[in-house]
C-alpha cells in the first residue's frame, strides 16, 4: 500500500457500486482521513458496463474479469459489490492477494462461507469491513452514545422492523440482475440475510449479542420464473421472517422483516425500552431520533423528536450548519471514512468480517428455528 493513498478496485457496478462510488468521491471532501481514496479500478461483467461506470464516477480505468482486478498491484483495497454467491471466492483471493477488504452484506450466503472468510482475513493479516451502513447515520450513532452514557439504564426491550413490499407480484422474476435477492442460490436467503441482517447488526452493535433465538419463516409465492432458465422454478428464499429472542444482557427482542407489506419500501425502524429512558429511530425519517426520559419533570415529560443536526452530535460537525440534515448516502462516505482514518492510523474499525460472521451466525440460527419451529442457541 502506498503510504497516503488508498487504490480502490470496486467489483460490481450496482447500486451499491454506485452507493459507494459516492463514498470514495464524498468522503475526502469533508473529513480528514490521513490517506487519500484513488478510484484505481472498476470491474464489471460487461466492457460497455465497466467502461461506462468508470467514466461516470472518475475511476481510472476497467476491467471484466475481478481476477485480473485482484492480480493488479496498483490496487490497495478490493470492494466487493456484487451478488452474495460470489463474496467468499473474490474475498478469499483478495486476502491472498493481500488485499484491504471492503465487502458489501450480508458477508455470506452462510456461517460456513462467512467462516472461511474470517480465517482467510485473519491469516492474511488485511484490514477488512463488511458495508453495514446504518450504524453511521448520525441518529443512530447517538442512539449508541445515550446508551453508552448509561442514560437508558437496564434494557428491557429490543424491537425491530424492516418491511418492504416489492415482491409481491407474482410475476417478479428469481436470479438475474436486481432480482437475484429472489434467488436462493445467490442470495443464500431472503430477508434474513438482506434485511434483518442490518436490523441484527444495528441491535447487536447497540444491545450486546443475542444468545437463542425462535423464528418464523413464510415463502408466501412459491415458484417464479428464473432469469437465467427461464424457466418456472420452486422459490428457496424466505419472504418473510419474525422472530423472538433473547440478548446476553437479559432484554427480550421482537424483530419483523417482509418484502409483503404494502405501502412499505424500505421502513427500517427499531424501539429500545431501559429502566430510565426509551429511544426509537425511523429510516424514513432519519435525521431524527426519539427519546422519552422517565427522569424528566413530570408536567414536561414526553417523547422528544431530536434534530439531529448539531455540529456536537456525531459526524454532523463535518457538514452544513445546525438544522440542516443529511440523508442515507452519508452513512456510507461516514463508514468509509471511519475505516480508512483507521487504516492510515493502524486501527481496527468495525464492523469487521468477525463482527459481520456473529450477525451470519444470528441468521442462521434464525433460518434453522424458522424451519424446525424450536428455540436455536446462536453458535460461538
Ligand atoms: C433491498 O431492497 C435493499 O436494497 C437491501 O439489499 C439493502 O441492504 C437495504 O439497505 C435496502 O434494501
Amino acid at each position: 500500500m502506498s503510504d497516503k493513498q488508498l487504490r480502490i478496485g470496486l467489483i460490481g457496478t450496482g447500486f451499491m457500486g454506485r452507493a459507494h462510488s459516492n463514498a470514495y468521491r464524498k468522503a475526502p471532501n469533508f473529513f480528514e482521513l490521513g490517506m487519500e481514496p484513488v478510484l484505481q479500478a472498476v470491474c464489471a461483467r460487461s466492457d460497455g458496463a465497466a467502461a461506462a461506470f468508470a467514466k461516470k464516477w472518475g475511476f481510472a480505468s476497467s476491467e471484466t474479469d475481478w481476477k485480473a482486478l485482484i492480480a493488479r498491484d496498483d490496487i490497495d483495497a478490493v470492494d466487493i459489490c456484487t451478488p452474495n454467491d460470489s463474496h467468499k471466492e473474490i474475498a478469499l483471493a483478495a486476502a491472498a492477494a493481500g488485499k484491504v477488504i471492503m465487502c458489501e452484506k450480508p458477508l455470506a450466503r452462510t456461517a460456513a462461507e462467512g467462516q472461511e472468510m474470517v480465517d482467510a482475513v485473519e491469516k492474511a493479516g488485511v484490514a477488512n469491513t463488511v458495508w453495514y451502513n446504518y450504524r453511521r447515520v448520525p441518529a443512530v450513532t447517538l442512539a449508541k452514545q445515550l446508551i453508552d452514557d448509561g442514560r437508558l439504564g437496564r434494557i428491557y426491550h429490543y424491537r425491530a422492523q424492516f418491511l418492504q413490499d416489492w415482491t409481491i407480484a407474482t410475476d417478479v422474476p428469481q436470479g438475474g440482475a436486481g432480482t437475484w435477492r429472489l434467488d436462493a442460490a445467490a442470495a443464500g436467503s431472503g430477508v434474513t440475510g438482506d434485511l434483518l441482517a442490518h436490523c441484527i447488526d444495528t441491535a447487536m452493535w447497540l444491545n450486546g449479542k443475542i444468545g437463542t433465538v425462535s423464528a418464523m419463516t413464510e415463502t408466501f409465492v412459491k415458484e417464479r420464473m428464473h432469469s437465467d432458465s427461464g424457466k418456472v422454478e420452486p422459490v428457496g428464499i424466505d419472504d418473510a421472517c419474525a422472530f423472538l429472542c433473547r440478548f446476553d444482557n437479559g432484554s427480550m427482542g421482537i424483530f419483523e422483516s417482509t418484502r409483503y407489506a404494502r405501502g412499505h419500501k424500505a421502513l427500517y425502524t427499531f424501539e429500545i425500552n431501559g429502566e430510565h429512558a426509551s429511544i426509537r429511530w425511523d429510516l424514513h425519517d432519519l435525521h431524527r431520533l426519539e427519546y422519552f426520559d422517565h427522569r424528566d419533570e413530570s408536567i414536561t415529560r414526553g417523547w422528544r423528536s431530536i434534530h439531529v443536526t448539531d455540529g456536537d452530535m456525531p459526524y454532523m460537525d463535518k457538514w452544513w450548519v445546525p438544522g440542516l440534515q443529511i440523508g442515507y448516502e452519508h452513512s456510507f462516505v461516514h463508514q468509509f471514512a471511519d475505516f480508512v482514518t483507521g487504516l492510515a492510523k493502524g486501527e481496527t474499525v468495525g464492523p469487521t468480517f468477525q463482527d459481520a460472521q456473529v450477525t451470519q451466525q444470528v441468521c442462521e440460527s434464525v433460518l434453522a428455528s424458522g424451519k424446525d419451529g424450536s428455540w436455536h442457541d446462536v453458535a460461538e
